[in-house]
């Protein structure tokens, strides 16, 4: 095998692997407009962590706080056109990056064209995100059960990526109360999910212990969304 790795910010870039493109795309489907394509994204995997790298040198990775004061396990930042942002004052999509006062930075097009790609595979199509959460995820951060509900349209679809360690979601229904599968993601994998399961509870188990090749000890997560109409 032949690897070349590259420390960057504290997080391992994999320059050139030929076995890269390794594992074959796999449909799972979890519910009637819910699928996880695992390996979806595990070609652009590389070029992927470097736009996060690149995005972070711009808006770093903070811990938000909620609005009831608690300080969030998850580091998030924002690219594209809207940043997704919480402080006491509640949750919301803005166009500025509070700590620099400048708008978020672009949407880097290896992102863009991925998410696309993935909600057509699920039969979204012309599906086009205005803003990209990045969810950085070291040992024993979680995000509790919740529903995403601060986007100003419900019709379209969300994709997610999940890089580097892997991590147990938690998949739910429209009640709080209603019972969750557990499912593993990879390295790779993309969820995508919409019409009527677009309002489902899902959370993510605290992150193990564990190390990858190109994240060190880190997951990352990519959440695409369309947030304005
Ligand atoms: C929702 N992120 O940022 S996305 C979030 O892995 C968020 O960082 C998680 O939830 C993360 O708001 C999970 C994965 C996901 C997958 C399937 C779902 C969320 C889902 C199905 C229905 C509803
Ligand atoms: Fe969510």
């Amino acid at each position: 095998m032949i690897a070349i790795y590259m420390k960057l910010g504290g997080m391992t870039l994999d320059l050139f692997n030929e076995f890269e493109n390794e594992g074959e795309v796999r449909r799972e489907q979890l519910a009637s407009h819910a699928f996880v394509f695992r390996n979806f994204a595990l070609s652009q995997a590389s070029q992927l962590l470097a736009a996060v790298e690149s995005v972070q040198q711009i808006a770093p990775f903070r811990y938000l706080t909620t609005p009831s004061g608690l300080r969030m396990s998850v580091a998030m930042t924002s690219c594209g056109r809207l940043g997704w942002m919480s402080d006491r004052r509640g949750y919301r999509y803005a166009p500025l990056d509070p700590h620099s006062d400048q708008p978020w930075p672009l949407m880097p097009s290896v992102f863009a064209e991925l998410a696309t790609a993935a909600a057509a595979e699920a039969g979204f199509d012309d599906f086009v995100p205005d803003a990209c959460l990045i969810n950085r995820y070291a040992s024993g951060a979680r995000l509790s059960l919740h529903q995403d509900k601060d986007e100003a349209d419900f019709s379209a679809p969300i994709v997610s990526v999940s890089l580097g360690v892997p991590a147990i979601f938690l998949f739910g229904g429209l009640q709080r109360t209603d019972k969750v599968a557990r499912v593993p993601l990879f390295h790779g994998d993309v969820v995508v999910w919409g019409g009527p399961d677009r309002l489902r509870y899902h959370g993510i188990l605290p992150l193990k212990e564990a190390r990858h090749a190109m994240t060190g000890s880190f997951r990352f997560n990519l959440t695409f969304r369309k947030a304005s109409r």
